[in-house]
């Protein structure tokens, strides 16, 4: 332990389309860097003990993100946010900031209505509709390769796109697969299974970039739904929403692939059912998608850090 650990955490928890956030509102020590990247890359140098605290066991499990509200870094923004899980950092969560603005609402910080925040993937809006439902404006998706093939240890052949969408991800359908709830345990296998082969082939996003998400799509259970998905988190846990990043990135394939028009409505489905809706915005010669999910707090919490116990810095995976 050192001088500058906290005795103490205030955080926000909420829940979007069943997907927990967890919002780090106080307590935090002070964090360097004058861009949001240069602020991940200090807080994994310097604070890595505190993000396994905070969404680790034995205070949190392996399916929360957790939320860092730190100062604006851009000119005219209301926050900065860091997110992170149980292995590490993303660039933007989707979910996340729906549960940040839930957040931010509940405790008075900003506008009630719109709010910019500056993450490592770029500046994003939310816009508070109603008691739960969010609106947010994430960074332009990325189709970077189509129609790959890979081969993958007891799946054979597996043809998928890699798109990024504010995180990497590998876009593909399981023939045979249904995406069920009950089968969530089979999924996570087979997602894990490509996850590694993507690895071990050495095929990344642009700039080596990891392809840490994997995504299944296939037909809805819903009537309200075009899709339904399961997606793969960076470590081994799968999102209950259908995933904000990862619906951004659909969006931009299905356009690619001539399927969706700007302005069209899609609605995703989870593999827990819920939903986003989404569409793309043509704005600036860049297609911005544009999501709604439903965000609901459940607990305001003082997370407490004692010297004496062995495992206040959560576990190391
Ligand atoms: O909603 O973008 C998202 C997300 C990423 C990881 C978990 N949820």
């Amino acid at each position: 332990m050192s001088l500058a650990d906290p005795r103490a955490i205030e955080v926000v928890d909420s829940h979007t389309e069943g997907e927990p956030t967890r919002v780090v509102v106080a307590g935090w020590p002070k964090v360097e860097g004058e861009t949001m990247i240069d602020r991940r890359e200090f807080l994994a140098r310097h604070h890595d003990h505190l993000r396994r605290s905070v969404v680790t066991e034995p205070r949190g499990h392996d399916a929360i993100v957790g939320a860092l509200l730190l100062p604006p870094v851009e000119p005219g923004s209301h926050a900065g946010v860091v997110f992170f899980n149980d292995v590490g950092y993303l660039g933007m969560c989707g979910h996340g900031l729906m549960g940040v603005a839930r957040t931010m609402a509940s405790m008075g910080m900003g506008p009630s209505d719109h709010l910019t925040i500056d993450t490592p993937a770029g500046t994003v809006h939310a816009r508070l509709l109603g008691e739960a439902e969010v609106e947010i404006r994430n960074v332009p998706p990325l189709v970077h390769r189509r129609d790959l093939v890979i081969e993958v240890p007891s799946l054979g052949s597996v043809v998928g796109d890699v798109v990024y969408g504010g995180n990497w991800f590998f876009l593909t359908q399981i023939p045979n697969e249904p995406l069920v709830y009950a089968r969530r345990d089979r999924l996570l296998e087979l997602a894990l299974l490509i996850r590694n082969a993507l690895a071990e082939g050495g095929v990344t996003g642009v700039e080596g970039a990891i392809i840490d998400h994997v995504e299944f799509s296939g037909p809805p259970t819903r009537p309200d739904a075009d899709s339904k998905n399961f997606v793969l988190c960076p470590g081994r846990a799968y999102d209950r929403s259908p995933c904000g990043t990862g619906t951004s990135a659909k969006l931009g394939l299905l356009h690619a692939k001539g399927l969706l028009e700007p302005g069209e409505q899609y609605r995703q489905e989870s593999i827990t059912g819920s939903l986003f809706s989404g569409r793309l915005e043509e704005e600036g010669g860049l297609l911005i998608p544009y999501l709604r999910g439903s965000a609901h707090i459940t607990a305001h919490s003082n997370l407490r850090f004692d010297p004496s116990d062995p495992y206040r810095w959560g576990f190391s995976v």
